[in-house]
């Protein structure tokens, strides 16, 4: 198997472009593939800074590592759930990362804003740790990249991501979530503008470029993601794309370009106003966030 820009030893074969690639013509294949998303979406303009939501994974660490590459002016937050073992180790790669770059990162406790680890406010509400974790972060990434003065929010969501994602929506008839799944959402009023620059990129490519560029990633899962209907999205997609290579691309692309504005009209949000409590946008008179943390609270 020859690369097909340089005739030398290719590593990898890209059933969907058409390609097989060495290293260094894979890795700036997959810098250029981020590029064109981001240009293709507008999703940065100059002198916009950068906050990248980081998890220690492949993903999160490949997203940073090409916008440090591609010259963005970027800072890493992580946030540690409080997840026994996974998330302290999760926190290491990330220091390290940002150690060897020279990239300044930002680490928050989950239990300093709400008082409890994911794990013990799952227990205590009774709420499977994923739908209190999702909210947590949004909240706590959202109101610290605002007071920090970051007018972008970024996140390693890949193609296979956002094709899973698409197709659970099809599938669960929630057409008002399809409107609002775009790989950019602008900044509004409260919320930093939220960007997905790896979104022409899979999963396989994303692991890929972690492994040959030489990204010390935390390669545990987390425990609680076991079981997820999106894992099993994924792979119907995956048996679909080994069928018919680019399937996966193709299905987002036109979504994206077509589909999505169908939708326009059952994506119409309700007005948002602050909350009482902590002035975060939302729909109620109090936050989501501000009513877990009560009910998390001693008293609660
Ligand atoms: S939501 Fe759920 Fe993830 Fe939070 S508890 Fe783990 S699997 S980390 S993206
Ligand atoms: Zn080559
Ligand atoms: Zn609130």
């Amino acid at each position: 198997m020859k690369c097909k820009k340089c005739g030398g030893k290719a590593v990898i074969k890209l059933r969907a472009h058409n390609i097989s690639l060495c290293r260094d013509h894979f890795l700036e294949f997959f810098l250029n593939r981020v590029k064109k998303a981001i240009k293709d979406f507008r999703m940065v303009k100059e002198g916009e800074r950068i906050l990248v939501a980081v998890s220690g994974g492949k993903d999160s660490l490949s997203l940073w590592d090409s916008l440090i590459k591609l010259g963005y002016e970027t800072e890493g937050f992580y946030i540690n759930l409080g997840i026994e073992g996974y998330s302290d180790r999760g926190e290491e790669k990330v220091r390290k990362f940002s150690r060897e770059r020279g990239a300044p990162v930002h680490i928050a406790k989950i239990e300093e804003f709400l008082g409890s680890t994911i794990p013990q406010a799952s227990k205590k509400l009774r709420r499977i740790p994923c739908s209190i974790c999702g909210l947590a972060k949004r909240y706590i990434m959202n109101t610290f990249a605002l007071e920090k003065g970051f007018n972008v929010i970024a996140t390693g969501h890949n193609l296979d991501d956002e094709a899973g994602t698409l197709l659970g929506n099809i599938l669960k008839g929630q057409w008002g979530y399809l409107s609002r799944q775009y790989p950019v959402l602008p900044q509004e009023e409260g919320f930093a503008k939220r960007i997905k620059p790896l979104v022409y990129v899979t999963e396989k490519e994303t692991n890929a470029y972690a492994i040959l560029g030489g990204i010390d990633y935390h390669a545990e899962d987390c425990p609680y993601s076991k079981g997820a209907t999106s894992i099993v999205q994924k792979e119907a997609l995956n048996l679909l794309e080994k069928h018919s290579p680019g399937t996966k691309q193709r299905f987002l692309t036109s979504f994206f370009k077509e589909g999505r504005r169908f939708f326009r009209e059952a994506g119409k949000k309700e007005e948002v106003s602050p909350c009482k409590s902590c002035g975060y946008p939302t729909t109620q008179e109090i936050c989501s966030f501000c009513r877990i943390k009560e009910r998390l609270s001693p008293g609660g």
